[in-house]
């Protein structure tokens, strides 16, 4: 019996050093809320919402490459950041819950192809912007 109190006690101190080693040198994430098992990406694009207002209109990102996307919400209003083909947001690339912050979520794009595309806040399409990749 002993024996499995000892065996215990090592996973937990195993699962402690995990959690610990998680966070690499972006300390822009967040405390822990958002999607555990992403961690963030040093060239991840960053984009933040106050004030039913988008920190930027324009991000950029690499072609032919997924991408991540840390979106900052820090206000009670629900946003998302969904991406499209362009403006007619007829054609989905990512589309994703809205949710209330403050909260900070990782989103995972996979590879486009270089060009333009449209971002917007799907509860206000008013917050909107351009990703180029290229
Ligand atoms: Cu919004």
């Amino acid at each position: 019996m002993k024996r499995l109190f000892t065996a215990l006690g090592l996973l937990s101190v195993a699962l402690i050093l995990v959690a610990c080693s998680g966070s690499g040198p972006n300390s822009n994430t967040g405390g822990g809320a958002g999607t555990p098992a992403a961690s963030a990406d040093p060239r991840a694009l960053q984009i933040a919402a106050n004030d039913l207002k988008f920190s930027t209109a324009t991000l950029e990102a690499r072609a032919g490459k997924p991408f991540q996307i840390v979106f900052d919400n820090q206000e009670g209003a629900p946003h998302n950041v969904s991406i499209y083909k362009d403006e007619s947001a007829a054609e989905k690339i990512l589309v994703e819950e809205p949710f209330s912050g403050p909260k900070t979520v990782t989103y995972q794009v996979p590879a486009q192809g270089a060009g333009s595309y449209f971002f917007r806040c799907d509860v206000h399409p008013e917050m909107k912007g351009t990703i180029e990749v290229k």
